[in-house]
């Protein structure tokens, strides 16, 4: 059945053309306020003809689009280029200056001939120099905010006290300003940094579709602003600019316990050009409006959102509104951070979802449930009277009763209040504030809500799902579904480690190999590569790197498993996106934090550092958050110490591209040293195990290759050992070990464990927290026991290494070991267990690349796809002695390919681009 959809997609019309497409500068289309005066060109070529390659490229960028059409490069011609090369190819043209419009197009030469490209890209740069800004901040500070004076005064008892009692309120500003454009407008731009968050109107219409943008930064180091064009927007006449204001994480939820940085605030500047070619500017000044007494009330990310319809000013955001009740604007101090144009993409409303049940508690009080644990928020419907207050508490949870269970939130409130202004129904929806929920308590309707009252807006940051994947298998399945929501669900211009309790920080920890699997499911580049930017806005002058950004928290406990996210993270932005310039611009931060470790934890080589060991292994008793079991527990030496090794290598490489070949030498020292102290004090000879024998420790010493060769097999027998008498097929790991342990069990030979692991159901499993309900990742294995101080339903740090097992291993969908971007692939399928068939997909860099295999009866079919310009390494599972054909034609009499070998069973081949169909039988 399968087989057949395969090969109605193999079916190549000879006749089809090579197309040149998804134009894109910095992995952005046609972006608007271009931050880089260096933007880089990616395209992709799509075809279905087999080995295509493309011979050279001409990349063109004009001033405006009629020298364009005419190939008149006059900003950029780079002439024809002899490569292969597809994605971020660096401008070299004139110097670009801010608001400059750019034209531009690639023409590229294959094998196949000459093809000129149909799509045309353009982008904008953004506002490159302070002087450029003539707008100047604007707020409203004489009006206190409650919860504002605990800055300084409050001191707390202790943590709870801190954390419970240092909440802030503190209304949305609303602003306005009416402008008179007297003539007709040709063009219009608008730059706005709305401080934490911002809803813009130009007449009442809202610009663009973004929410709870920008997206947040250490304001004390950089301010994001967005531009966009909004020139059907305006109109010859009166206008009026509206502008909202939230707190975001700007005024912080939580005072002092989480850093603040001020008093909302608004830096907008409005461009416009005539038809005439005349300009002028309209900026946030003095001359502005703004009012705290709108319909949006207390906005704070952790307690929710209050809204009063009945205080709705309508046609504010017009002209003509009466506006004399309102207060001037002050002008306030510019935030310290440098201004910058916001690259990575902003949040949206991705999915919109239905409840999938109402329960009636009591009188007054219903419970929804989304089916799903989502963050985002609720679109409510409702009719009533003035003054009727809806209540809507979230949670992730229920109680046996079936009553929310809000103990995991902590001290977060979870509460949205609307209050009707009576009359027509009404509909409502957040503007400042999310939530991670599944279920709603809802209390305040006049007449029984129905399903169709309630309506789930799912959020994260704009980026495309690049990656589908099903197998036969139904638990690995719901465990692929859970990443999803949980992956896209943490996602808010930083990844989170959840989206329901008061914490939402960015852990650097959670993070390190997850991005890598996450990244097969997202188009997540723009969003990493901002990261560590934020990351590197919180090193310390002294080197130090925190262990949350931005540094809402002052995290520095100079751990190094959590810091080490940092280079992971860039190495990955390379391998999965080609793109080389994190690596290049953070050398000096990796370089000093290493350095600073070195000298103030180093002896002998070893780490003796470490803070968070190896995070929520699974503890002796299941009440328990964190292990006390010394048996259990690996040593913090021994998880920092590898860790740092594993970067000195990947600074070895670093240092080559960055062009500090003079440091290479050092790493290559550095990382033998630590190697040989590493084995040295934890290698146990006699017993050929490291340290107290944990899987944990002896995964870190083969994986991260420290474990010298002639013994890397004895260890891993004691990581099979354990894993299948002591803990029975399940993972004994915590955020650490389950970094690489479904790769190593794999590498080395036991992928049949891998995939127990993969599918158990029982404690502690992926497959038990379906068992027991889960729609998302838990925090904790034993999240269904354990103490609710710390037991998230929507963290993402447990999945370590898995989807990259999925797609890498499973489906076979690999960088060759050499390759950037999926330039050059090595496919080989792991056929294990139960698995009758994998259905990948992945849009990469360069195209998409599709691997279906199935197993039917003794005989293996696999189809698969390599993007055009791309080759991989195929591998052939179980293929030796058999007969082995590519539609239909045995392989043998395939002159195209290249290199047919056949070595332990398996037959290898490589090929170019095109879809296959292989047959084992
Ligand atoms: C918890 C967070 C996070 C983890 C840290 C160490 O508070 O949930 O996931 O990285 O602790």
């Amino acid at each position: 059945m399968i087989l057949c959809v395969m090969l109605s997609i193999h079916v190549c019309k000879a006749e089809e053309k090579v197309r040149v497409a998804d134009l894109r500068v910095e992995n952005l289309i046609n972006p608007l306020g271009l931050e880089t005066t260096c933007p880089r060109f990616s395209w992709k070529l799509y075809s279905h003809k087999r080995n295509l390659i493309q011979e050279a490229y001409r990349v063109i960028v004009a001033s405006s689009r009629e020298n364009l059409n005419v190939d008149n490069g006059d900003l950029w011609d780079s002439r024809r280029v002899n490569s292969n090369e597809t994605i971020l190819i660096p401008y070299q043209g004139k110097q670009l200056t801010s608001r400059q419009v750019c034209f531009w197009k690639v023409q590229v030469w294959t094998n196949y001939g000459e093809i000129v490209s149909v799509d045309e890209g353009s982008w904008t740069m953004g506002l490159l120099a302070l002087s450029d800004w003539k707008a100047k901040w604007i707020g409203l500070e004489s009006l206190e905010a409650e919860g504002e004076d605990r800055k300084s005064g409050f001191e707390p008892k202790d943590e709870d006290d801190l954390r419970l009692n240092s909440e802030t309120r503190l209304n949305a500003r609303y602003m306005r300003k009416e402008i008179d454009l007297n003539k007709n407008i040709k063009n219009a731009v608008l730059y706005i940094s709305g401080l934490g968050l911002y809803e813009a109107y130009l007449n009442g219409d809202k610009i663009g579709d973004q929410v709870l943008a920008p997206t947040p930064t250490d304001y004390t180091k950089r301010v994001p602003y967005n531009t966009f064009n909004v020139t059907s927007l305006l109109n010859k006449g009166k206008n009026t600019i509206g502008i909202i204001l939230g707190n975001g994480r700007f005024f912080s939820m939580r005072i002092p316990w989480f850093r603040t940085f001020g008093l909302p605030q608004l830096l907008s500047q409005l461009e416009i050009t005539y038809d005439d070619g005349t300009k002028e500017t309209f900026v946030s000044d003095e001359s502005w409006k703004v009012t705290i007494d709108g319909p949006i009330g207390s906005n704070n990310e952790f307690d929710g959102e209050e809204y009063d319809a009945r205080k709705e000013m309508s046609g504010w955001n017009i002209s003509g509104f009466n506006d004399v009740n309102w207060h001037s604007v002050e002008l306030v101090k510019a935030p310290e951070g440098k201004l910058y144009s916001q690259e990575n993409l902003n949040i949206k409303i991705m999915e919109t979802i239905n409840p999938v049940s109402i329960v009636k508690l009591s009188e007054d009080k219903y419970i929804v449930d989304m089916g799903q644990n989502m963050v985002g928020w609720v679109k409510l419907k409702v009719r009533g009277h003035a003054g009727d207050k809806i209540k809507m508490r979230f949670a992730e949870l229920l109680k046996e009763d079936g009553n929310l269970y809000t103990d995991n939130l902590r001290g977060a409130k979870a509460t949205d209040t609307y209050i009707l202004k009576g009359g027509e129904e009404e509909t409502w929806e957040l503007s400042f504030v999310y939530h991670g929920f599944r279920y709603i308590e809802v209390t305040g309707f006049r007449d029984e809500p129905q399903l169709d009252n309630f309506e789930g807006k799912v959020i994260y940051d704009e980026m495309e799902t690049t990656g589908n994947f099903e197998t036969s298998n139904s638990t690995i399945n719901q465990i692929y579904k859970n990443s999803y929501w949980g992956i896209r669900g943490n996602y808010r211009g930083m990844p989170t480690d959840c989206p329901q309790r008061d914490e939402r920080m960015g852990w650097l920890g959670d993070r390190a190999t997850g991005s890598h699997g996450e990244s097969f499911i997202f188009d997540n580049q723009k969003l990493y590569a901002k990261w560590l930017t934020d990351i590197e806005d919180s090193q310390r002058q002294n080197g130090t790197l925190p262990d949350v950004a931005p540094n809402y928290w002052k995290m520095y406990t100079d751990d190094v498993t959590w810091p080490a996210a940092y280079f992971i993270i860039a190495d990955m932005l390379y391998r999965q996106y080609g793109n080389d310039r994190p690596i290049i611009k953070h050398y000096d931060s990796f370089k000093r934090f290493l350095a600073y470790i070195q000298s103030n934890y180093m002896k002998d080589y070893i780490v003796t550092k470490d803070t968070f060991g190896d995070w929520c292994m699974p503890p002796e008793s299941p009440e328990m958050i964190h292990s006390q079991d010394l048996e259990r527990k690996t040593s913090g030496e021994l998880l920092s110490t590898a860790f740092y090794y594993r970067l000195t290598v990947l600074m070895q490489k670093f240092a080559h591209m960055s062009g500090h070949q003079e440091d290479v030498l050092f790493y290559v020292d550095l990382a033998e040293n630590v190697k040989t102290a590493f084995n040295k004090k934890f290698y146990n000879n006699t017993k050929r195990n490291y340290s107290n024998n944990t899987v944990t420790a002896n995964v870190l010493a083969i994986m991260d290759d420290i474990a010298p060769d002639t013994v890397k097999k004895d260890v891993f027998k004691h990581v099979v050992d354990k894993t299948e008498n002591e803990f029975k097929g399940h993972v004994s790991t915590g955020l650490i070990g389950i970094q690489w342990l479904m790769r190593c069990l794999t590498e080395y030979g036991r992928a049949d464990i891998a995939y127990k692991i993969a599918t158990n159901r029982t404690y502690p499993s992926w497959g038990y927290m379906i068992e027991k309900g889960a729609t998302t990742i838990w925090e904790l294995w034993n999240g269904d026991t354990a103490d609710p101080a710390m037991n998230s339903a929507n963290h993402v740090m447990l999945l370590g290494d898995l989807i990259i097992w999925y797609y890498e291993y499973l489906a076979g969908i690999k960088n060759a070991d050499d390759a950037i971007g999926f330039s050059k692939l090595e496919m080989h399928p792991l056929i294990i267990g139960d698995l009758n068939y994998v259905k990948a997909s992945y849009n990469s860099v360069r195209g998409l690349i599709q691997s279906h295999w199935q197993r039917n009866d003794g005989k293996f079919s696999w189809y698969i796809t390599i993007p055009a310009n791309c080759s991989a390494k195929v591998i052939l599972p179980d293929a030796e002695g058999k007969t082995v054909t590519e539609s239909g034609t045995n392989i043998k009499s395939v002159t195209d390919f290249k290199n047919i070998t056949i070595a332990n069973g398996q037959v290898v081949l490589e090929i170019g681009s095109g879809s296959y169909v292989f047959e084992i039988e």
